[in-house]
């Protein structure tokens, strides 16, 4: 029987259009004589949608616009007890089987209400196995302070940073700028804790700047981190795996002409992918000892991309993971595993057969005991 596969998209989220983009690329990639693939539309308003199993090519992301009317559900009824799924077993092959059983979720959303281990949550509670990071490493990836803590705690090595609460700096604010420059120095880069927000970034020289910018981050987060601004090379790697993760060759980011604005780098794409990226072996198997060891500190699974500088004089420092990366065939993680033998396709069957694993393993592990 083919795996039935429900790929959840859109939200409520700055990031829906790429959400859109994404699955469309995802469910025309995936092999169909293996897996069923339903649509799982999240609207703008938060509403779920399920549509029906995907039967052809999808040419355009407005086919995924699926309409509330079609088949609104709540997010619960994605949970089907073993008993639903045999009775779905006997009438096999016909439209209620293919309406009510999902095998394995294949969750393509960014933002507070996708990244932050919340939807990963609520698959746990369903016990549905998912594609990607549990609970636990999805919000931890989304606290660029928590995950700096771990990085630390791990021995990595990483820009300087600190960071401080709303609150701690309406206390103080002299004393908040005089931290940052007595333990960071400039330039440095003022940001909103919440890694999933690419907006209230900014990038200090003097003490002037550093007051705008907090009360920029402030606008997105309760809590800011300020990190000591590295000179180097961007390079990045992908980690594949659960207990035993690989890694792919590494890639690096070239700014087509200097930014001054943070969108303009990341969001508009004015950049260059250069895969592999120019390295010696040497910094090859650092940063790539350092992504793993990243990858267990972090309690990854999956997948990841880690993203480091690479300095001068050949010194690599992470800054920073992501467990929902760009996911495009034109995005730097499948472009990474192209180039290191793993195609898009044979990408996405990985990481359901991860999500499987993953699920499995669990159900072996006792929750309860006798008294
Ligand atoms: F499920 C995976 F594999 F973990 C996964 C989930 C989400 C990989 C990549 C993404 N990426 C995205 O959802 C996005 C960056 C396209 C946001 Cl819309």
């Amino acid at each position: 029987m083919k795996t039935r596969l429900g790929i959840l998209y859109g939200g409520k989220s700055p990031e829906h259009k790429v959400s859109l983009q994404t699955a469309m690329a995802v469910m025309n990639a995936i092999d169909k004589n293996k897996f069923d693939v339903i649509p799982i539309y999240i609207t703008t308003e938060g509403q779920w949608v399920k549509g029906e199993k995907l039967t052809g090519e999808v040419k355009d992301v407005k086919q995924l616009q699926l309409k509330a009317e079609e088949k609104a559900i709540l997010p619960v009824a994605l949970n089907q007890t073993p008993v639903v799924k045999e009775a779905a077993a006997v009438v096999e092959g016909t439209k209620q089987q293919e309406e009510t059983v999902i095998d394995v979720i294949f969750p393509l959303l960014h933002g507070p209400n996708g990244e932050d281990g919340t939807v990963q949550g609520l698959l746990e509670l369903l016990n549905i196995p998912y594609v990607g990071n549990g609970v636990l490493a999805s919000a931890v990836g989304m606290d660029k302070v928590v995950m700096k803590n771990l990085f630390a705690q791990a021995g990595l090595r990483q820009a300087k940073y600190v960071s401080f609460t709303k609150s701690e700096w309406k206390e103080n604010e002299e004393a908040a700028y005089g931290k940052v420059e007595q333990e960071l120095g400039y330039p440095c880069f003022v940001k909103p804790a919440n890694a999933g927000s690419s907006v209230g970034i900014t990038k200090c020289k003097k003490r002037e700047d550093v007051k705008e910018a907090f009360a920029e981050a402030f606008k997105y987060d309760r809590k800011v981190i300020i990190e000591e601004a590295i000179v180097g090379r961007e390079i990045e790697i992908g980690v594949l795996g659960n207990d035993k993760p690989i890694c792919s060759v590494v890639g690096e980011i070239v700014p087509k002409k200097e930014f001054y604005d943070y969108q303009a780098k990341y969001e508009d794409g004015d950049t260059e992918l250069i895969i592999p990226a120019n390295v010696t072996e040497e910094q090859y198997e650092t940063i790539k000892q350092m992504a793993i060891t990243a990858f267990k500190a972090l309690d990854l699974s999956g997948l990841v991309r880690a993203d480091f500088f690479l300095t001068e004089d050949g010194v690599a420092y992470i800054n920073e993971i992501n467990t929902m990366p760009g996911f495009t065939p034109f995005s730097m993680f499948p472009l990474l595993w192209k180039h290191s033998g793993v195609s898009y396709p044979e990408l996405i069957e990985r990481l359901v057969q991860l999500a499987i694993e993953r699920h499995e393993e669990k159900q072996t592990i006792t929750y309860t005991f006798e008294v």
